[in-house]
């Protein structure tokens, strides 16, 4: 039986680098985001592999919906991947958006844990050698201005990471909070409101990591021997240093 990663935000970015790179390699793939169109991609690009699934991360209902929609036949869940989030907005603070950080809040934090809760059981059933990554950033850790509550929604992924760890001992799960540094997606058009201009600036004159970069570590996370489990991973650009997550040198 092919083993089954769940992945959230496998529309774009690192996600959909990690859905193409699993199903390129006899995993199956329960591929979730809110672009239906771009699951439909996926979907043709892999038949019978991936089974993409509407689901926005700020509706509770929809995650749950979701889950009861997988197939039996992509049951269990070897592999959940907890990727889907945004960040919104630059500013610093009193200079903010409070809907915006409401959004990450629910996306980055609440969208988590409950797709967490809904898809525990399915991964539980796999038991030993199964794992759970969930996305972070090194903005968990070093702070710069403009990164308030984005940054402190990936801290939370971090300790959440940590605590889920010792509340499931016992059931073999793996977990890992994955932090990457800089990286080229469509993350900047999204923190800008759509500049997909601002979005190629920020990654023309320098070497960012790429959505395939995370998909080959999420690949070697989820394939270690079952009794490996790497708590958290940091991982950054050559060009980028590790002081504070923004550019200081080509
Ligand atoms: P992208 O913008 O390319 O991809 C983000 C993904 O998240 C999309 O598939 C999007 O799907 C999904 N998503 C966003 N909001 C929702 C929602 N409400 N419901 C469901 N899905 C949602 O960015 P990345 O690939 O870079 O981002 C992936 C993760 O990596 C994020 O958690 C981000 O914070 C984190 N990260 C990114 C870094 C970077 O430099 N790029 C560095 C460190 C961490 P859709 O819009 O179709 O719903
Ligand atoms: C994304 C990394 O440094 O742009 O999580 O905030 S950063």
């Amino acid at each position: 039986m092919s083993p089954v990663i769940f992945i959230t935000g496998a529309t774009s970015g690192f996600g959909a680098a990690t859905a193409r790179l699993f199903a390129q390699n006899g995993w199956k793939v329960i591929a979730t985001g809110r672009r239906r169109e771009r699951l439909a991609e996926l979907e043709a690009e892999f038949p019978e592999v991936v089974h993409g699934i509407e689901m926005d991360l700020t509706d509770k209902t929809s995650i749950r919906h979701a889950v009861a929609a997988i197939p039996e036949n992509f049951k269990p869940v070897t592999c959940l991947f907890n990727n889907g989030g945004l960040a919104l907005g630059t500013g610093a603070v009193p200079d903010i958006d409070t809907d915006q950080w409401q959004t990450m809040i629910d996306t980055n934090i609440v969208g988590l844990l409950h797709t967490t809760l809904e898809v525990l059981p399915l991964v539980k059933q796999v038991g030993r050698g199964s794992s759970i990554i969930n996305v972070g950033s090194i903005a968990g850790r070093f702070p710069y201005t403009g990164g308030n509550v984005y940054g402190a929604t990936k801290a939370f992924v971090h300790q959440f990471s940590m605590n889920l760890r010792t509340d499931t001992m016992g059931t073999g799960i793996r977990i890992t909070s994955l932090e990457p540094g800089h990286a080229k997606s469509e993350f900047t058009a999204v923190r800008t409101g759509g500049d997909f201009e601002a979005n190629e600036k920020m990654y023309a004159d320098n070497e960012p990591l790429l959505p395939e970069d995370i998909a080959n570590t999420v690949w070697w996370l989820a394939n270690l021997p079952a009794h490996v489990n790497v708590n958290s991973i940091e991982i950054m650009p050559v060009c980028q240093v590790p002081t504070r997550p923004v550019l200081l040198k080509k």
